[in-house]
């Protein structure tokens, strides 16, 4: 009676590529470079890799401005190159995902290049061309806008771009704006029109007969726009229009379509990117009468050490607020859907610098948050990196920056007064995506075996002791234990399948949870028990668990026969106890 699907019991990898390994020496990563670390990511165990983008592409935004969705990046190698990737990873029964970027385009993808030539082009109806408003009609101030200086127009709405200032570019070519969510260089395409539709469900249906195993569906949840463009009325909203593109009102037609027209009878995973999505909401993605997705990824977790300012904000957030919003999540989908686990990503810092210890107590509190992805209900993800503990980069200024989303943000940030001049680089250094991005560390060398030239980001110096050779010469290191978590998981369907329980939810630092599954003959529980903090803390197991047959099966400090009995938690103490 359990409902099995291979992508729930599998762990995904995560590989930036730009960032992964360098075969040719040009300083950026590529496929033939993955190829290289196939090996590596069979050894560490993981089940599936989900590639982000390698299209063709000018590379504002690092591949998620598509100029070709058939065609390999030169810079990251071949179709070919592909091919030989995907069989190396099929081969050591690791399978395949492949982002799917269908919000928006590059502007250099053939569909916009046309599209722009004219108001009668063919493919204008792919993007969003409206016609420009008189100020004086509305609230928006000509200054905020970058128009010819005969052109007295705002664009058509209010709605703002997430890397920051106005959603709309103004076109000289036929006088008409275009709307762009993110870079200017990425004009969002208009699901509202049929043969979109049809050539990205093609396209995908492509990278299907290529024998790929899923999608990671980049912000999906913004694809439908509502009728007439409105303007965001939300005065509490940070990026202006948001409430009215997020979960727009056809999303789930289409999502549905996209379903039965591509997915339905195959035996793919899709996990959708959504920002700011209610539990009721991600039902209607994931529950049973949902499109079919088969998880999202949910942000209220990474929201947490930010004020109503949004991103480009800090606060100090606790442990508890952590507990209470995943246990929010873990509850939410506990009969239906399902959640996928994960702390970083290319987006994000550093997990074990936000959430753990990155100096004093960096090895056991990234193995304490490896065991909470590990041990939730869930499928984990790994971003390339955590698995070595890697950290934050310590950035001295915005010229060694190279986000698009940061530079632009923090540029719009400062323009309207909410960020000030003293607190760029601290926020810069604590928010930006690039700490996920530099090179990943190998070993120990000048450029962490990442390249042989220079890299196009900097490598973290901290790779003399913080490389893959070292971990994995190491028995007691992160990368063992996430080793160690993995098998974990395939060895036991409690791991992946056990119902969770909250326990202790009142404490401070503590988080204790149970995973029971009573199914097929089996009955088995787990205990979890995680220190989060460097102070040690008393745990004694709840009365109704603890037996004379409870064991450690996992911990981050020495396990021995009295580990069972003490019931002080050291400094990032992570345990998991067998209560079968
Ligand atoms: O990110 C979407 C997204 O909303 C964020 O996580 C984003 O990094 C941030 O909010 C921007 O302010 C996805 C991709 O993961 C990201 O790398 C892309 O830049 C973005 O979509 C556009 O494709």
């Amino acid at each position: 009676d359990i409902d099995r699907a291979w992508w729930k019991e599998a762990v995904v990898y995560q590989i930036y590529p730009r960032s992964f390994n360098d075969s040719d020496g040009d300083g950026l990563g590529d496929i033939p470079g993955i190829i290289e670390k196939v090996d590596y990511l069979a050894d560490l165990g993981v089940d599936c890799i989900w590639l982000n983008p390698v299209y063709e592409s000018p590379g504002v935004d690092n591949g998620y401005d598509i100029s070709d969705y058939r065609a390999i990046m030169d810079e990251f190698g071949s179709m070919a190159d592909w091919e030989e990737l995907r069989d190396a990873l099929h081969e050591r029964g690791i399978r395949l995902i492949m982002d799917l970027v269908v919000n928006h385009t590059s502007d250099e993808h053939a569909w916009f290049v046309n599209s722009q030539s004219g108001k009668d082009a063919e493919y204008r109806d792919y993007y969003w061309w409206r016609e420009g408003r008189d100020p004086e009609k509305t609230d928006l101030d000509p200054e905020d806008y970058d128009t010819p200086d005969d052109v007295e127009e705002v664009p058509p709405n209010n709605w703002e771009s997430f890397f920051g200032g106005p959603a709309w570019a103004y076109d000289d070519q036929t006088g008409e704006w275009y709307l762009h969510l993110f870079d200017e260089r990425m004009p969002d395409v208009n699901w509202e029109t049929p043969a979109l539709r049809e050539e990205l469900f093609e396209m995908m249906e492509w990278w299907l007969d290529h024998g790929i195993d899923g999608f990671r569906m980049d912000v999906i949840n913004l694809i439908s726009k509502p009728d007439g463009l409105p303007d965001g009325e939300d005065p509490t909203v940070i990026v202006e229009g948001v409430d009215k593109f997020v979960n727009g009102p056809r999303v789930h037609e289409y999502l549905g379509e996209l379903h039965d027209r591509v997915l339905d009878g195959t035996d793919s995973m899709t996990v959708g990117e959504m920002a700011d999505l209610s539990i009721e909401e991600a039902k209607r993605y994931v529950g049973e009468d949902g499109d079919g997705m088969s998880m999202v990824f949910t942000f209220d977790h990474m929201r947490l050490d930010m004020t109503d300012a949004g991103r480009w904000s800090h606060r100090e957030s606790s442990p508890r607020e952590l507990k209470e919003s995943m246990t929010h999540w873990q509850e939410g989908l506990a009969d239906e859907g399902w959640n996928s686990l994960f702390l970083n990503n290319h987006d994000e810092p550093r997990q074990v610098s936000r959430f753990g210890d990155d100096d004093e107590y960096r090895r056991e509190s990234a193995k304490l948050l490896a065991t909470l992805l590990h041990t939730l209900r869930g499928t984990p993800y790994i971003y390339q990196g955590e698995e070595l503990g890697m950290t934050n980069y310590p950035f001295d200024s915005l010229d060694e920056v190279r986000d698009v989303d940061t530079i632009k943000n923090v540029r719009a940030a400062q323009k309207s007064g909410r960020l000030d001049e003293s607190d760029v680089m601290d926020l810069v250094r604590y928010r930006t995506r690039d700490n996920a991005r530099t090179p990943m560390q190998w070993d120990d060398s000048e450029h962490a075996g990442f390249t042989d030239d220079e890299p196009w980001m900097p490598v973290n110096s901290n790779n003399d002791h913080i490389n893959a050779e070292d971990a994995r010469d190491d028995p007691d290191s992160i990368w063992h234990y996430y080793r160690d978590l993995i098998s974990l998981r395939e060895d036991r369907d409690v791991v992946v399948y056990g119902d969770y329980d909250l326990r202790l939810p009142d404490h401070e630092s503590l988080w204790v949870y149970t995973r029971t599954l009573e199914a097929e003959g089996e009955d088995d529980t787990l205990l979890v028990a995680l220190n989060f903090g460097g102070d040690e803390t008393t745990f004694e197991p709840p009365a109704d668990l603890a037996g004379d047959s409870a064991e450690i099966l996992i911990s981050n400090y020495d396990v021995n026969v009295d580990a069972v009995e003490s019931t002080t938690l050291q400094p990032w103490e992570a345990r998991v106890y067998d209560l079968a």
